[in-house]
């Protein structure tokens, strides 16, 4: 069994992405970071950056082993299952260097032109334009990367994990997709997966009502041209996050 401390958020669904691909039990312990519940004390015994996700396995060799950052979890599920990871070759090594890329790229640039688009914009047009315009340098990198290819890697695997729940977010970021196709083609054949539709529906009913409106959309409805529509599969884990809350 693993525990994983979760809020539904680009960096967790990584994880939860994982963990349902790979079919390990897990139970989802919520941290509502909303109430700061990710700086208490207890939570940073076993995140000590105060950031989701995190996990402790708890059937690890050596007893319950705790792990924090999205990059090193993905790695280290992969490691334990021996799925969506190869374990040598060209492939693992195109699956490390994307997963790095969205771990010191993709992901932290995403989230400071979030920061000054929704929250700080005013006064701030130099930070707006600066991300704004990384984000749409590294969409470009991601588009390259996948055009002539399905997934980012040599095969379906954690580099996709871990971007996917970022491309999510497109709007919020200020980038469109329609001008991503090999993006935009990537990020809806993942949403097609069961695994990563239970994933993002995971505790998505415990948001504040502030916080729910974004994830109901519009960023996830894509941009009109696309008509995307998933049909989010209920996930078996669903009541344990709902149980844990309470
Ligand atoms: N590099 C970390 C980043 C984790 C992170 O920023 N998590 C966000 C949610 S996506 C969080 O916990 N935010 C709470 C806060 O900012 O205090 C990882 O990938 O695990």
């Amino acid at each position: 069994m693993i525990d994983l401390y979760f809020f539904p958020s680009p960096n967790t669904w990584k994880v939860a992405i994982m963990l349902e691909e790979c079919g390990l039990p897990y139970q989802v312990r919520l941290v509502d970071i909303t109430k700061d519940e990710q700086l208490t004390d207890e939570f940073q015994a076993i995140s000590p950056n105060g950031r989701v996700p995190a996990i402790v396995d708890l059937d690890a060799d050596g007893g319950p082993q705790a792990v924090f950052e999205s990059g090193a979890i993905l790695v280290y599920l992969a490691e334990k299952t021996g799925m969506f990871l190869p374990r040598s070759g060209p492939g693992r090594i195109a699956a490390m260097e994307w997963l790095f890329w969205q771990m010191g790229g993709l992901g932290p640039m995403a989230g400071q032109a979030h920061h000054f688009i929704r929250y700080k914009a005013e006064g701030n047009e130099y930070a707006v334009k600066r991300y704004q315009a990384e984000v749409a340098r590294l969409y470009g990198v991601l588009d390259r990367r996948l055009r002539g290819r399905e997934w980012i890697a040599e095969a379906y695997g954690i580099a996709d994990m871990a971007s996917w729940g970022w491309v999510w977010f497109h709007r919020m970021h200020g980038q469109s997709l329609d001008d991503f196709p090999d993006v935009s083609r990537w990020f809806f054949a993942m949403a097609s997966r069961p695994a990563v539709q239970r994933a993002r529906a995971l505790a998505v009913n415990r948001l504040p009502d502030s916080v729910q409106a974004i994830f109901d959309g519009p960023f996830y409805q894509g941009d009109a041209d696309k008509g995307a529509q998933v049909s989010y599969v209920q996930s078996a884990h669903e009541t344990s996050a709902s149980s844990e809350a309470q």
